[in-house]
């Protein structure tokens, strides 16, 4: 029998895969290329179910006699490997990022006078749609809260951006947009001290509780279902820190950072104009075990954030906390800094990584805004928060429309900077 290459997600099965395994059936034996969870990750989001779950459904289904995993989106390689008789394509990948891919399957099957069949991709059902529709009724604390470190297991890179309230939850969570069939988003929320603080209209001094800000995550909990980071300062004292993180765990939180600061809380991009102080780091170590202690799952994370670059202590500092930290159970490092340049950033990215005992690595970049995303993916980053981004446009925008009401006596100027009536009125659904 010649054999016949398909390849696949198979996170969601609805009729249009089996008209497609049907149809490759006429040809000789189906052989699946199973996208890898790595391989789906790299232009939408992380599948459901993982890799050998969707390869265990797919084991039962009748007409498929192999299944081999597909480690790109790109089905070239396994193509050139098993030299098909047939490939069969939905002929929706005419157009979008899988077209160039499509071209090369042509040229490659012509080596061996291969074929491309392409039925017609079926209408009205699509994966996508159902996954959508699933999370449109949102998730639970379980699901939610271990979701962070499967990302840190399928992506090389994890963006996240800053939430302060239920509509920047929403903005975290739908917003996308398509590169040419890449779907591009957002992976997750970090509720910052600051902009919760500051949409309060208060400073980043604590002086909005622990109470207030778990009041201000559960109304961003409440609408959205991506993972959450928790900024919790520098967790309190030791006795309370065991108390937040059960709570924020038991919530579905995935990560609490904490920063290695005593004293009156200052925000660290105000570096040594003001005083801070750090913590010592057997104090520390110690808030960080006993933080570990007190969590009921596997899958929340306690990452240290180490100030040692914003007090100006130096690198071999940053790195003797970043090695005592991961040995008292941190399940992440983050580095902060408030240069301009980045250059500490990335001198510490480059010690960081020779290191054995290394876990996820966390950067904001704020102040060194300039370096984008895959310098930061390629020196060793793993994850890349976006801290205060959505109340800084959101501020300026408003403090706009106000003057202009005040000098045209009138709101008719601000309307074409304004979203329609009926589009707010929709933004939510009811
Ligand atoms: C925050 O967003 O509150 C942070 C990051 O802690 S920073 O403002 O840079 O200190
Ligand atoms: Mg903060």
């Amino acid at each position: 029998m010649p054999s016949v290459y398909v390849e696949m997600t198979a996170d969601f099965l609805h009729p249009g895969h089996i008209n497609i395994l049907c149809e490759a059936g006429k040809y000789g034996d189906v052989i699946v290329g199973l996208l890898t969870d790595n391989a789906v990750a790299s232009y939408r989001r992380i599948p459901l179910l993982s890799y050998e779950q969707r390869k265990k459904i797919l084991e039962n289904i009748k007409g498929i006699s192999q299944i081999v995993p597909q480690e790109s989106y790109d089905c070239i390689e396994n193509i050139q490997k098993l030299k098909p008789a047939f490939v069969v394509h939905g002929n929706d990948w005419k157009t979008g990022f899988l077209s160039p891919v499509r071209k090369k399957v042509i040229e490659v099957l012509h080596e061996w006078n291969g074929k491309l069949i392409e039925p017609q991709f079926t209408e009205g059902v699509s994966a996508t749609d159902l996954i959508n529709k699933i999370r449109s009724r949102g998730t639970t604390p379980d699901n939610r809260r271990k979701r962070l470190k499967e990302l840190l297991q399928i992506k090389p890179l994890v963006r996240i951006l800053e939430v302060h309230n239920g509509l920047t939850g929403l903005i975290v969570e739908r917003t996308k947009i398509d590169v040419e069939g890449k779907i591009k988003e957002f992976d997750g929320m970090w509720e910052s001290s600051l902009t919760d603080s500051a949409s309060k209209g208060k400073p980043d001094t604590g002086a909005v509780d622990i109470t207030s800000r778990i009041q201000t995550i559960e109304q961003i909990l409440e609408v959205t279902t991506k993972p959450m980071i928790v900024d919790a300062d520098n967790g309190g004292l030791t006795e309370q820190f065991a108390f937040t993180v059960k709570t924020l765990e038991r919530h579905g939180i995935s990560a609490v950072i904490i920063e290695d600061k005593i004293g009156a809380k200052r925000n660290s991009l105000f570096g040594t104009d003001v005083k801070q102080e750090q913590d010592s780091i057997e104090e520390f170590s110690e808030k960080i075990k006993v933080g570990k202690n007190s969590q009921a799952t596997e899958d929340f994370m306690i990452i240290a954030r180490i100030e040692s670059l914003i007090l100006k202590k130096g690198l071999a500092d940053a790195l003797e906390r970043a090695k005592a930290y991961i040995n008292s159970g941190a399940d992440g490092i983050m580095i902060h800094s408030k240069e301009k340049n980045g250059a500490e950033i990335l001198d510490f990215c480059k010690e960081y990584n020779s290191f054995h005992n290394k876990v996820p690595l966390v950067v904001v970049p704020s102040t060194y805004s300039h370096i984008k995303e895959k310098e930061l993916e390629d020196a060793g980053v793993n994850v890349i928060i976006y801290a205060n981004h959505l109340i800084r446009s959101a501020y300026p925008a408003m403090i706009k429309t106000a003057e202009s009401i005040l000098k045209n006596e009138r709101a008719h100027e601000v309307e074409e900077h304004c979203m329609s009536i009926k589009d707010i009125l929709n933004l939510v659904p009811s």
